[in-house]
């Protein structure tokens, strides 16, 4: 009887989702079957990690080949903010290198992939309050055109080819495991840290920009459930509308004051506040509950005092 070989290739896996997100697979599936890549080395996985630049389909194939894979997590991606000021680099990489993972899936019979869209898809013509599943997507950044192709493509190979995409549009994540890497959200994840060591904090966006936000607890716990739900609850095969809390910038620093009380923020809006103003303030995410029972744990108090407990934590264990 041949032996069914389960194993699982995440592509990105140095990023902020990505150090968390292998872990929590390698405890759902064991270590064995998680191969981690990315465009760099970093010592944290000792076990099965290749060099991967995406980008290049014949590099992808190798791997694929070698460790047999038959799911793809493909994290990679420039974000938005970074994404503006390279505007070719985003598209490469955002959107070939998913192209080369859907051609490699069609190819060598690869069961089921995930694919990270954003918030980011949504412009000037959704309604940014509560924006629902499907709303026009006329995103005004060079990132939020590139997930919109990305969604497409998703949308594509599931119709044509039956490859089984599985895609959620994530608002900005905020942990304490990892650092964000070049988004307009990331603001909320640095304020935790500049809280953390005593000092000021300098916002990039204005006091009252709220934007839709997720802890990373929950941005994992909904990326697993969704790919482990049966094939025929997964009804929206471009990307499902993920929500979970709404805040704007003086909202996460009074939550932190709290705990912090002399802490002062400075309000220095840069290019990142038109990026913040063309996006959704908050989101309708009714598909995703209904379809796969999607429900969030944490709210902004709650999310904050596991930020502060766990980054006390790791400042006291590096000191
Ligand atoms: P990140 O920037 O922290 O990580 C991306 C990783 O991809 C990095 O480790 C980088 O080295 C790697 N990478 C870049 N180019 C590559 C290439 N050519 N080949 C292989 N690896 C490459 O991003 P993240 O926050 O972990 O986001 C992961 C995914 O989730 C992205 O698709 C992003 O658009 C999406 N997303 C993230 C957020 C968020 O708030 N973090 C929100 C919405 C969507
Ligand atoms: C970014 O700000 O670019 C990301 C996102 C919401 O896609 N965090």
């Amino acid at each position: 009887m041949a032996i069914e070989i389960n194993n699982i290739l995440v592509i990105g896996a140095n990023g902020q989702i990505g150090s968390v997100l292998t872990p929590a697979l390698e405890n759902t599936f064991g270590k064995k079957c998680i191969i981690a890549s990315d465009i760099y080395y970093k010592d944290k996985f000792v076990n099965n990690f290749e060099i991967l630049d995406a980008t290049d389909y014949h590099a992808l194939e190798k791997i694929v080949k070698k460790y047999r894979i038959s799911q793809i997590y493909h994290l990679a991606a420039i974000l938005s903010a970074k994404a503006e000021r390279s505007p070719r680099e985003a598209w490469e990489v955002n959107v070939n290198s998913f192209f080369n993972v859907l051609e490699v899936s069609r190819k060598h019979n690869i069961k089921k992939v995930f694919y990270p869209s954003s918030i980011a898809v949504f412009g000037s013509h959704a309604d940014l309050d509560q924006t629902c599943q499907f709303s026009s997507l006329n995103p005004s950044t060079i990132y939020g055109a590139s997930k919109v192709a990305g969604e497409n493509l998703a949308q594509y190979y599931y119709s044509k080819y039956n490859i089984d995409v599985r895609s959620l549009r994530y608002p900005g994540i905020i942990g304490y495991q990892s650092l964000p890497g070049g988004g307009t959200t990331d603001y909320a994840v640095d304020i935790y840290h500049k809280a953390i060591s005593g000092e000021v904090f300098d916002c990039f966006l204005e006091k009252d920009s709220s934007l839709p936000m997720i802890f990373m607890d929950d941005a994992i716990k909904a990326t697993l459930q969704l790919m482990n739900a049966e094939s025929e609850s997964v009804k929206i095969r471009t990307s499902y509308n993920l929500s979970s809390m709404t805040f704007s910038p003086e909202e996460v620093f009074l939550s932190i004051k709290k705990y912090y009380p002399e802490f002062k923020i400075n309000y220095k809006p840069d290019f990142r506040q038109e990026i913040a103003n063309s996006w959704p303030r908050s989101i309708d995410d009714s598909r995703a509950r209904e379809d796969w029972g999607w429900s969030p744990d944490f709210d902004l108090q709650s999310m904050t005092e596991v930020m502060i407990n766990n980054l006390r934590k790791k400042r006291y264990e590096s000191a």
